[in-house]
């Protein structure tokens, strides 16, 4: 077997976004973009001291070109001299048991093919991220390292071999590689056993509670059907949508009222079940409802802290601290302060929170985009938040609306959501952005939708593990008693700009109508960033 150098020449736009690089389908099968950027990640995290002792771990979640695309980085792992090479049967690895194979097995990384939340086909869009040692998304530090390499690459390294069987777990060498398909479940569901008390969920199914569980033809289908069917024993038409397909059967893989539309109708009608619950493409995403209920990810995250200590065996010694992005809402930091803990706020991406797990500060980490998690993996995880409903409703014995309204009848409630604007011009966006910029220095003191504005800037965040400076993560307006208005662009997208406007307004009274509270602030912010003038649009795509 003939080890190749080929040459090539660097590929411009190739910078990682929120959560690594996202294209069109069609670009990454454009001639040498997928190998030009795995060379980039080889040449980013190469330590000076090769890799022929060194594992990495690769797998994805299932949407077109994920197996053409793990069949080429095989002969680049191989040409690169890797060690070993992981990868999950049938080349399917959700992303948060990449991180469980990554701290289980104590390799140097892993490789996730996905784009997540985003649609998958031909036609759509493909992913790639690095996660490090910790198990976690590479930092800022390491994407913009990658991003260097991609600058300045002028060979990538491969070996002449053909295709090999993805589908049957065993062990080949290739050159000095010696390659591994495993089973892609047995490191997650071994962590999730350790922290949640399965023979307690296990009573709770056989006393004929019902669960809707719905993985939207992505990758957590058989992480759902081997944790809920297999080992808790529920009916097996729990779990639908359950087969990864190449194109996630045309649903948008993204957990929220509007895409996972099959699940809120089955939660929202006569005879619904008592929970239900929805993953995204790679399941690091997390829906949770009760019937005809719909727990906000805020809600969601500070509901699990609040509860944890008492309902779930693996914080059974309570928790060190609570992160959330900057977006998210502020119910969070409403249980922190009760349960004397910190509460970090950082800027939104998952790759924020890992220094401060790593350092012992906080155990319990949530995203207003539908992403909870906690310090067992350094990546969100969709049906580690689904077990933890699972273990409170067990444990509290309600429903979950019940548990909600006793939350808000202790804390207040959060009333929030983000409206995102789909499509808009790349330049126009960055317009708008810089003129808003110019105005923040004289709003505070003005009033917005009834509330007077207390503090307007751009967020930034000093990492206080490692002291990383990251600027312009977002425009906040905190305005009195309470209220919120976040603006930021999206770094996940693949075609045009979408502008994320998150609406927060906190109340002690938790019956009012969302939308006559959000609606009016909706409104004044959409003039005051002057989105009509800019971008011409006046209305989301989604509101969720
Ligand atoms: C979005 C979310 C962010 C999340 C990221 C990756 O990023 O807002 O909270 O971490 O997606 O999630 P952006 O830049 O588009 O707002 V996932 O499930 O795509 O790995
Ligand atoms: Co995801």
């Amino acid at each position: 077997m003939q080890r190749l150098a080929v040459k090539t020449t660097p590929i411009v736009g190739q910078k990682p976004g929120t959560s690594g690089l996202r294209k069109k389908t069609r670009t990454f099968m454009q001639q040498h973009y997928l190998e030009n950027f795995v060379q980039s990640i080889f040449n980013a995290i190469d330590d000076g001291n090769g890799f022929s002792h060194k594992t990495l771990a690769i797998g994805g979640d299932g949407r077109y070109y994920n197996r053409q695309a793990i069949q080429k980085i095989v002969r680049i792992a191989a040409g690169n001299g890797l060690g070993k090479l992981l990868i999950g049967q049938g080349g399917i690895m959700s992303t948060p048991a990449m991180s469980a194979v990554i701290r289980r097995r104590n390799i140097y990384g892993g490789l996730i093919l996905s784009a997540s939340h985003n649609p998958g086909g031909i036609d759509e869009d493909f992913g790639i991220k690095y996660n490090s040692s910790n198990g976690g998304p590479a930092t800022e530090t390491l994407t913009e390292l990658i991003y260097q390499k991609t600058q300045q690459i002028d060979t990538y390294f491969s070996i002449d071999h053909p295709d090999i069987d993805i589908d049957h777990i065993g062990s080949i060498r290739i050159g000095d590689t010696t390659v591994e398909v495993i089973d892609p479940l047995e490191d997650y569901v071994a962590t999730v056993e350790q922290i949640f008390d399965f023979e307690k969920l296990r009573r709770l199914f056989e006393s004929g509670f019902r669960m809707l569980f719905d993985a939207m033809n992505a990758v957590t289908g058989p992480y759902a059907k081997r944790i809920f069917v297999e080992l808790l024993g529920a009916p097996p038409d729990t779990v639908i949508n359950g087969t990864p397909l190449e194109d996630f059967g045309g649903i948008h893989p993204d957990p929220n009222l509007v895409y996972a539309a099959e699940l809120v109708n089955r939660l929202y009608a006569k005879d619904a079940p008592d929970f239900g619950a929805a993953s995204d493409g790679d399941g690091d995403r997390n829906l949770i409802l009760g019937k005809s209920f719909f727990v906000t990810p805020g809600d969601s995250l500070a509901i699990i802290a609040e509860h944890a200590k008492d309902a779930i065996r693996g914080y059974a010694n309570g928790l060190r601290g609570i992160a959330r992005s900057m977006p998210t809402s502020t119910a969070a930091d409403r249980v922190a302060a009760s349960l004397g803990i910190p509460l970090y706020e950082t800027p939104t991406g998952w790759k924020f929170f890992g220094n401060l797990m790593d350092a012992g500060l906080c155990t319990i980490c949530g995203e207003e985009s539908f992403g909870t998690g906690s310090d067992h993996i350094r990546e969100k995880d969709g049906l580690w938040a689904v077990l933890c409903w699972l273990s409170i409703l067990a444990h509290t014995g309600r429903s979950v609306a019940e548990i909600v309204r006793l939350h808000w009848q202790r804390f207040g409630r959060s009333y929030y959501q983000r409206h995102d604007f789909d499509d808009l011009d790349q330049n126009a966006a960055s317009e708008m952005f810089s003129s808003l910029r110019t105005k923040l220095a004289d709003l505070a003191g003005r009033v917005i939708a009834d509330r007077k504005i207390i503090l307007a800037d751009e967020f930034s965040y000093t990492d206080p593990v490692d002291g990383s400076v990251s600027k312009g993560q977002g425009i906040r307006l905190i305005l009195e008693s309470g209220s919120r208005i976040i603006l930021r662009l999206s770094g996940t997208g693949t075609a045009g700009t979408t502008l994320r406007m998150y609406l927060e307004s906190y109340s002690s009274n938790y019956d009012s109508n969302i939308d006559e509270i959000l609606s009016p602030m909706a409104e004044a912010t959409v003039e005051l960033i002057e989105l009509e003038k800019y971008c011409s649009r006046r209305h989301p795509n989604v509101k969720t």
